[in-house]
């Protein structure tokens, strides 16, 4: 018989446990373990899913410890610490920088031939440092980049132009956050360009990039669309698909860029980032990437990492 499937998840909080939830009702996985700071929180979270396993595909769910990475094949990393009034973004940084250096610390102990998959915010810093810590090789770290911007960008396009968003070619590129940027040029449905005014470009764009606040001032937190995007990526790799996905990885002379996680496309399988993809990007492109990867080489700087 196969070896077994097992996926770790750090931090159930809104994204980790709606993550695992959506990993179990597509049945992806034969085993899943919950690991957070706040045991109960886990513990809670495993029993009420494991209630409803007799409608579910026969997974193995559980809250467990660190051990449990030993045997994972994907450790995915959700957990953060969540801004204090008036903390500045570098302070939160800082935080979540400690978290992740006792995280990664405990992964790498019990395991040294999983993949890494980072949600936490910022992710490619929170990427860009797990790297550094765990000195794995590059493609064994993950981070989950724009593919979520990207899914926003292609629902929103298809939105507007009354097509079913899986019909959508899109991608959003750089940094998952506020510097990123779309690549118009590469755009289309069917191979056809996108018959869209320049403001009907410009509102697509500013709902991308902007929707991650939109939902946290209506509701306080995303996560539905986010344990979509984990469950995208896991599968990719679990299935060794090839899949191209706007994933954070480490750049090497790409398009000028190196010594920076940010998104952009690349084929993802078994062994996690196979290989980034050689796209073409027009001159304004090349410097807004260019920009965004100078804003996250300054954060990382401004917290001496
Ligand atoms: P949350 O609901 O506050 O959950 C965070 C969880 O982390 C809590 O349950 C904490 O107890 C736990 N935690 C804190 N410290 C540790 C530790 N040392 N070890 C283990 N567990 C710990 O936050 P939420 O789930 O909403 O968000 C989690 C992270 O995902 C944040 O950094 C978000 O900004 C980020 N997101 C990233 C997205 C992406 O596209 N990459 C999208 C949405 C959110």
């Amino acid at each position: 018989m196969a070896n077994k499937t097992r996926v770790v998840i750090i931090g159930a909080g809104a994204v980790g446990s709606t993550t695992a939830y959506t990993l179990l009702l597509r049945n992806r996985v034969d085993e899943l373990v919950l690991i957070d700071a706040n045991q109960k929180k886990a513990f809670g979270d495993a029993l009420d899913m494991n209630h409803g396993m007799p409608f579910l595909g026969g997974a193995k769910l559980w809250a467990g410890t660190y051990e449990d990475c030993a045997d994972a094949d994907i450790i995915i990393i959700t957990a953060g610490a969540a801004q204090r009034e008036g903390e500045t973004r570098v302070d939160l940084l800082k935080r979540n920088v400690a978290i992740f250096d006792s995280i990664v610390t405990e992964v790498t102990k019990v395991n040294s031939h999983g993949i890494m998959l980072i949600a936490s915010n910022p992710v490619d810093i929170m990427s860009y440092f797990s790297w550094r810590k765990s000195q794995w090789p590059i493609n064994r770290i993950i981070g989950s980049g724009t593919l979520l911007d990207s899914a926003r960008f292609r629902y929103l396009i298809g939105d507007k132009l009354g097509i079913d968003p899986r019909s959508v070619h899109g991608h959003i590129v750089g940094e998952h956050g506020d510097s990123e940027l779309p690549l118009w040029s590469l755009a289309n449905v069917a191979g056809a360009k996108l018959q869209l005014s320049d403001s009907d470009k410009n509102e697509i764009f500013e709902n991308t990039r902007d929707a991650a606040y939109q939902i946290i001032s209506a509701k306080g937190a995303t996560y539905y669309a986010i344990a979509l995007a984990l469950d995208r990526i896991v599968t990719a790799i679990l299935r060794d698909e090839g899949a191209v996905l706007n994933v954070s990885t480490l750049l090497k002379d790409y398009h000028g860029i190196s010594d920076v996680f940010l998104g952009v496309p690349c084929i993802v399988d078994r062994s996690g980032v196979r290989e980034v993809m050689d796209i073409q990007l027009t001159d304004d492109e090349t410097e807004l990437l260019h920009r965004s990867a100078d804003k996250l080489k300054g954060l990382i700087e401004s917290i001496s990492l």
